[in-house]
């Protein structure tokens, strides 16, 4: 590694030699003195540079000063430093509680730029956020928008420790399939040699498969793709699916008690690491969601939405986004929570492998979760009985024969199942009330976006 001194760590440094390295994001350009903001993955700091703009004259009987062009060569190099070029620096750390930037500043002693940038910006902060994603590399310098992937870093972190501590594998299933694991209506389909392969939309059967090979529990965080033509502020046609699965449970209470137990490892660490920026760049104040988190079966919270004024649009169908919103403003009013769990949904709106209550077909062991007024994620007990899958496979007008490899998971010995799906880039987006999935995914997909 090439030797530098993160800006971060400066502050813990006493006074003396240093060498910085990163982006130019302003140079002052005074005639007795330049400043330039050089900002690293980490900070910001301010070098400074006295400027000498000629070289002196002569003087007789002295020694010329031989630093003298070397100096002049600096000061012409700030003078036209670009915006963005990434520039290496060593110099003279000094601690001053005047300079207004961290209290600290670097006397500028030689300057090297390792790689230039265009001198035409092409986004700046007020650049429409589709002419940002355009830009991607250069919007993420901004270190808003940074944060929200370390955050994301954090929350993961978190997330895996939960899973690693209770034992679970962690898995990574193809994302090449013969068939489709959720509804056909969104699906890739790709050329596959002879004949033809889809994109796959979740790791359902194969974290379930898992179940069946003995696994007891699996995590896995990877892509999910789906063909949805939507341009909404929550679709994507590829985006990062955190996915869990996990043995002999009695119904999926236990996998809502997981939920949120990851939920709450994440939350907490995300405010205990990035509490602060957060506040300051988001406006927010984080705070870790309480356990447990409110449960209301489906139809009940539609008939209280209803009550509240607004109608889902058809009762036979799931929460729509409005229904969602106003689900969680009563849910925010009168248990001052962020998260509801909406649970029984009927079985006629659910995928065939959802359990069904004992006793009361119509009604599902699954659930929904709200996060500020929109779906995270869905979760559920799968059925492990084959005769019940199969007719309810054959129910959901379903083939049984293109499902023979995931039926046969239920013919040698499964323990009783249940997992969820969660869209890593929504529970960003709702945590620091960003308007889009584009601004925390890395690098949004949709229907009209394959660039960056
Ligand atoms: P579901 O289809 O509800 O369930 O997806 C789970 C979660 O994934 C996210 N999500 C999306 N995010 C961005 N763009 C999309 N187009 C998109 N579609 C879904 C949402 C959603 O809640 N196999 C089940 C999960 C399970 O039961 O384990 C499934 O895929 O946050």
């Amino acid at each position: 590694m090439n030797e530098r001194t993160l800006v971060k760590n400066l502050a813990a440094l006493p006074d003396g030699p240093v060498t910085i390295a990163g982006w130019v994001e302003t140079v002052r350009d005074q005639k007795k003195v330049q400043f330039v903001i050089l900002r690293d993955e980490s900070g910001a700091v301010q070098v400074v540079n006295p400027a000498l703009r000629e070289l002196p004259e002569p003087v007789e009987g002295e020694a010329a000063d031989e630093t003298a062009p070397a100096r002049l060569a600096t000061t012409e190099a700030i003078s036209a430093l670009a915006h963005g070029s990434f520039i290496r620096v060593t110099g003279e750390l000094k601690h001053d509680e005047r300079v207004k930037l961290g209290g600290l500043e670097v006397k500028l002693a030689t300057l090297e730029v390792v790689s230039e940038s265009n001198p035409e910006t092409p986004i700046a902060a007020d650049s429409s956020l589709d002419k940002r994603l355009d830009w991607r590399f250069l919007d993420l310098r901004n270190p808003k928008q940074a944060l929200i992937f370390r955050i994301q870093t954090t929350f993961l972190h978190a997330l895996r420790g939960v899973w690693v501590e209770k034992g679970l594998i962690e898995i990574q299933t193809p994302k090449l399939m013969a068939s489709a694991s959720e509804s056909r209506a969104e699906l890739f389909e790709v050329d596959y040699f002879e004949g033809k392969a889809y994109l796959a939309q979740s790791p359902q059967f194969f974290k379930q498969m898992a179940q069946a090979a003995g696994f007891g529990g699996i995590f896995e965080v990877g892509p999910a793709f789906r063909a949805d033509p939507s341009f909404t502020s929550r679709h994507a046609t590829e985006f990062t699916s955190v996915d869990t699965e996990i043995s002999w449970i009695d119904s999926h209470e236990d996998v809502m008690a997981l939920h949120e137990e990851l939920l709450v490892a994440g939350f907490e660490a995300v405010v205990a690491k990035h509490g602060a920026e957060i506040q300051e760049h988001f406006g927010i104040e984080l705070a870790v969601p309480s356990r447990p988190f409110p449960r209301i079966p489906l139809a009940e919270a539609k008939q209280i939405v209803a009550d509240h004024g607004y109608v889902v649009p058809r009762a036979d169908a799931d929460m729509d986004p409005e229904g969602e919103r106003q689900i969680s403003a009563y849910v925010k009013e009168t248990f001052g929570h962020d998260f509801v769990f909406l649970t029984d949904y009927a079985s006629s709106i659910r995928p065939f492998y959802h359990m069904r209550h004992e006793g009361d077909a119509s009604l599902t062991n699954s659930y929904d979760l709200i996060y500020n007024g929109v779906e995270i994620s869905t979760g559920a007990q799968r059925e492990h009985r084959v005769d019940v899958l199969v007719e309810q496979a054959k129910e959901k007008g379903l083939d049984p024969e293109e499902l023979e490899f995931y039926l046969d998971f239920f013919r040698f010995g499964v323990p009783p199942h249940g997992g969820f799906g969660m869209g890593l880039a929504r529970v960003l987006m709702l945590m620091l009330g960003e308007s889009s999935i584009r601004e925390t995914t890395f690098l949004f997909r949709g229907p009209t976006r394959l660039l960056p």
